[in-house]
């Protein structure tokens, strides 16, 4: 089997538009695998939702470790993590990289803003941007500190969110691209995709270009195929599909005092017991366990 380093590699660097879907837990990991996807998106803002705190860095980066863990057992396509600002400096960035590659993942991205970082989002004109060779020393220091070949090194341009134009979004681009970085993110929280288009304009193909749609959806998809985008991420879907049900079914459930209404509309508990695997481990039991 293809290391899941190489696949995201093969992903990144794919002359097709390729995508990425969001998981946040090793269950959600598991259903973004069977839908077909190749490759999952390790959101900070869905794994710190569910984890019931604020995508402000509120989780410590090992308990994203630990996430990542569930997910990575749980799958066989590779995962990127969304590594919001490094959690640290150059130092943390490279202890980082070294334990992703310890737990079987497959690259992260970094995004150029300061630690501890705030969606981008909420209030995205005030967010400060990082020093660009700051940033660039932690890009080094990740490449640096990888022993796969393969892991890969996302470099995310936040100018446009924190109200720069495009001069400043390509500059830190290509000192990203100098830098060792193996794609960049181009994100904009405008509902139109003009932002990342006249980005991608300018940027050619000197590296491979990533983005993350959530707020200019409205654009088909042919368009990112025509502009020639590496990777769509579809960042948060998962997490909020899983939000909307949740909230339906509690809110039956507790004004209806009862399960007959929403029985028939959840799947069964079997299907649980099938995504965990259950069936396997009654075909172990048969082999490791003492047959009367
Ligand atoms: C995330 O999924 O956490 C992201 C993408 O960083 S966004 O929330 O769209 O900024
Ligand atoms: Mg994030």
């Amino acid at each position: 089997m293809v290391r899941k380093t190489k696949q995201l590699r093969q992903l990144l660097n794919s002359q097709y538009l390729e995508f990425l879907m969001e998981a946040h837990n090793g269950l959600s990991a598991k259903i973004v695998e069977e839908a077909g996807f190749k490759g999952i998106w390790a959101s900070g803002l869905s794994i710190s939702s569910a984890m019931g705190v604020r995508d402000n860095n509120e989780a410590s980066w090992t308990q994203v470790l630990e996430v990542l863990e569930f997910m990575c057992d749980a799958t066989s396509i590779p995962i990127l993590l969304d590594g919001d600002t490094g959690y640290g400096n150059f130092n943390n960035v490279r202890r980082l990289v070294k334990k992703l590659e310890q737990r079987g993942i497959a690259g992260v991205c970094i995004e150029d803003k300061v630690f501890p970082k705030t969606n981008s989002f909420i209030n995205g004109a005030t967010q400060p941007l990082a020093d660009i060779g700051e940033f660039c020393g932690k890009i080094k220091a990740a490449k640096d500190a990888q022993s796969d070949e393969d892991f890969v090194v996302i470099a995310r341009i936040e100018a446009f969110i924190a109200g720069w134009g495009l001069p400043e979004a390509l500059k830190r681009a290509e000192a990203y691209h100098q830098a060792g970085a193996d794609g960049i993110i181009i994100h904009s929280s405008l509902r139109v995709s003009d932002e990342i288009l006249a980005f991608k304009q300018e940027w050619g193909d000197r590296c491979p270009v990533v983005i993350i749609p959530t707020k200019y959806y409205t654009t088909p998809t042919q368009v990112f195929r025509d502009y020639q985008f590496s990777i769509v991420i579809w960042a948060n879907q998962i997490c909020r599909a899983a939000i909307t049900a949740m909230q339906q079914a509690a809110k039956t459930i507790l004004t209806e005092e009862s399960l007959l209404n929403i029985e028939e509309e959840i799947i069964p508990v079997s299907e649980v017991f099938r995504l965990q695997g259950a069936l396997e481990l009654q075909e172990a039991e048969k082999r490791y366990l003492p047959q009367n």
